[in-house]
């Protein structure tokens, strides 16, 4: 017996159409050999951190986010152009239409699972009238470009104009309402300025493609959706082409287009960090399609997402380096405090990681999307839900003056909105979307990818699953119906989770056969438990030694969450604060329920104290003493003893640690980063000094 509480979903995998619902579609209908991702009428979450994320989107920042285009006139650049004589464009940016659509994405997946209210239902009224309306004979829409005032005429700057990646976000929030609403009225807008796109840029059109890469995942997505081969077509031809250096702009270099090298050619992730990781999405969509007509390789892909993992993503799993061009860095470039991350660029890097686990099943990949869900994008949203991060810094200094966004002046913590506003919209679509990014399913297998306490139906196995993940380790997973014969339960071990254990209806069954898996294949029954127990181990980790900005300090994390210290929770300034290995057994986990208003597992501990006490910026280094061992080799060890120089760890620090027993200790409460600055503006460590 089921126990799931709303509309029943075709088969895993049953194509849903334009002309009814389908309310077991996920925002991204695609399988690989691991299965087919379980969509919104499959996966229910019920409560635990992602639920109460999940709900205070629908409460608080659909209804924010409502009101916000509305107040900047983002729904007005389309009312504009149904009156006789339409008024200026409001706002700066040629992709203020994306906004309207990505908010409207998030919001057919919460009126389709009854969370959003009245006013919700009546903004989609209004601007889907609208937004009819708006839509030229030709099929043409970008209300930037349309209009007498008009500052360009359309298709006049692919580069900048972000007409192309307007039309992306329109036709998933199209795809999403089609799907989940069974209202095909937005497809049809999209598939009409789909339909002119292909015509201009298609086989036989002009071989050009948009400065900012969106349109191929959704052009993908509206293959799946409608089975036009016409737009996978057109999908792979814009990934292919790209690189060819057509796109000419008077301030940003072919690299921030990433159009220097074609994506198959690109030695490492480079450029706008955005642009960079939905093009790599698009790509993997079109594997995931058929790699032989793929533009890109799949093992391409794969030494892309690795090299970044290694070295360009931050420990949060934020992605940019430089406020400079929005772009990622150069190898091991990765400061603390300048780190731009944007909120986006976690969401993007989230778009291929679920697309790469997809098509290859590594469990590593998700451990990425996990750190990246719980630091780099949980970290975006105020705990009200009404305020945002754009750039997400490992860092504050107490002094800080720039302001958070893209923009100068403003709040020095989250704002309310920005007036190049991407990232609270695009928020708001991918909370709506998480039952989306947590299981697939074949017929012969459940996978269970991320944890949250949700129940889950596939045509292998219904379940529920029971956790307060990531606060606490354990996920009971009860299999409430199974189809006959044998199944498997695939449920991921998390690579920090060193000693996990599992028990089936109470035995102990093995977790170390496959890294990343433990698969339990059997002919299940209703009432069937496994209980998989995580260890949430508190552990410090350190930077790669040529990550010369971390060098010498320690990071805590605890599960998949990377923890800070704000200065109000500490009793010397964050930047005299020292943290040593040594200091690790005597941290100490406290639930706190009352500060930010919910439960949260924060880590207590005394640490040492180091004044600054040189008057001189840069006092003379004493003498090193000769090392005493052999030389180290290039990975930083010698006979497989960490070398202590390269490893980030001078004499100094020695000496140092030594020292710090005399040192005065202070309390300290570590917080997870993902909370930090919902308080009075103040500074925040990630890295904490070690010497
Ligand atoms: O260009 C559209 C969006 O604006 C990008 O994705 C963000 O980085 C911001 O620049
Ligand atoms: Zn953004």
């Amino acid at each position: 017996m089921s126990k799931f509480p709303f509309p029943q979903a075709g088969s895993a995998g049953s194509a849903g159409s334009a002309s009814g619902p389908a309310s077991g579609a996920a925002a991204v209908r695609v399988g690989g050999p691991v299965g087919r991702t379980l969509g919104s009428g499959q996966v229910r979450l019920v409560g635990g951190l992602l639920g109460r994320w999940q709900r205070r989107n629908a409460d608080a920042t659909l209804p924010h986010a409502l009101a916000e285009l509305t107040r900047a006139g983002n729904l007005a650049n389309f009312r504009r152009l149904t009156a006789d004589n339409p008024g200026r464009y409001r706002g700066r940016y040629p992709f203020l239409d994306t906004d309207v659509y990505k908010t409207l994405e998030g919001l057919v997946s919460e009126l389709a699972r009854g969370a959003a209210g009245p006013e919700a239902e009546a903004f989609w009224a209004e601007s889907v009238a609208l937004i009819e309306a708006a839509q030229a004979p030709d099929g043409y829409l970008g209300t930037y470009f349309q209009g007498r005032d008009a500052a360009k005429s359309p298709w006049s700057d692919l580069a900048w104009g972000h007409e192309l990646y307007n039309l992306g976000h329109l036709i998933q929030a199209a795809v999403a309402a089609a799907r989940q609403l069974g209202d095909g009225r937005l497809l049809a807008v999209a598939r009409r300025f789909a339909d002119l796109a292909v015509e201009r840029y298609g086989p036989a059109g002009e071989p050009l493609y948009c400065g900012h890469p969106e349109v191929e995942m959704a052009l993908v997505e509206l293959y799946r959706e409608t089975g036009e081969p016409a737009y996978l077509t057109q999908a792979r031809l814009f990934v292919a082409r790209r690189g060819a250096g057509r796109l000419t702009h008077g301030i940003f270099p072919p690299s921030y287009f990433q159009d220097e090298v074609p994506l198959r050619d690109l030695p490492s992730v480079t450029g706008h960090a955005v642009r960079m990781v939905y093009l790599a999405a698009g790509a993997t969509d079109l594997v995931l399609e058929g790699e032989a007509e793929a533009p890109v390789p799949l093992a391409q892909l794969e030494r892309l997402w690795d090299d970044m993992v290694a070295a360009k993503l931050y420990l949060t799993g934020g992605l940019g380096s430089r406020h400079a061009d929005e772009a990622i860095g150069d190898r091991h470039e990765l400061p603390a405090e300048r780190a731009y991350a944007e909120t986006c660029a976690a969401i993007g890097t989230m778009q291929w990681g679920w697309r790469l686990f997809l098509a290859t099943g590594r469990a590593d990949v998700l451990d990425v999307v996990e750190r990246v869900l719980f630091n780099a994008f949980a970290v975006g949203t105020s705990v009200d839900g009404r305020a945002f991060f754009y750039d997400n810094p490992l860092q504050r200094r107490p002094d800080h003056e720039q302001r958070s966004g893209a923009e100068s002046g403003g709040e020095p913590l989250r704002r309310a909105w920005f007036g190049c506003p991407c990232c609270p919209p695009n928020i708001v679509r991918w909370v709506a979307q998480f039952q989306d990014h947590l299981a697939v399913a074949s017929a012969s297998t459940l996978t269970l990818a991320l944890y949250a306490d949700a129940e889950l139906r596939s045509a292998p196995l219904d379940v529920t699953a029971r956790t307060d993940y990531p606060w606490e380790g354990r996920v009971t997973v009860t299999v409430d119906r199974a189809a006959e014969g044998d199944r498997t339960l695939a449920l991921r071990v998390p690579g920090w989770a060193r000693g996990a254990t599992a028990h089936l209806n109470g035995e102990r069954v093995g977790t170390g056969a496959e890294p990343g898996w433990l698969r339990l294949t059997r002919e299940w029954a209703a009432g069937d438990t496994v209980v998989l127990e995580l260890p949430q181990r508190v552990r410090a980790v350190r930077a790669h030694p040529h990550n010369d900005a971390a060098r010498g300090t320690l990071a805590v994390l605890r599960g998949p969450l990377v923890y800070c210290v704000e200065q109000q929770d500490a009793g010397a300034p964050v930047d005299d604060l020292l943290l040593t290995a040594a200091d690790l057994p005597g941290v100490r986990e406290e639930r706190d329920e009352t500060t930010w208003g919910q439960p949260v597992v924060t880590l207590a501990t005394e640490l040492a104290v180091a004044p600054e006490a040189a008057p001189e910026p840069y006092p003379e280094a004493a003498p090193e003493p000769a090392p005493a061992t052999a030389p180290a080799t290039t990975n930083g060890t010698t006979n497989g003893t960490t070398n202590a120089t390269t490893s980030g760890t001078t004499s100094e620090a020695a000496d140092d640690e030594a020292a710090s027993d005399a040192r005065e200790r202070v309390p300290v409460r570590l917080v997870p980063y993902f909370l930090w600055g919902n308080r009075e503006p103040g500074a925040m460590r990630v890295w904490l000094r070690q010497f």
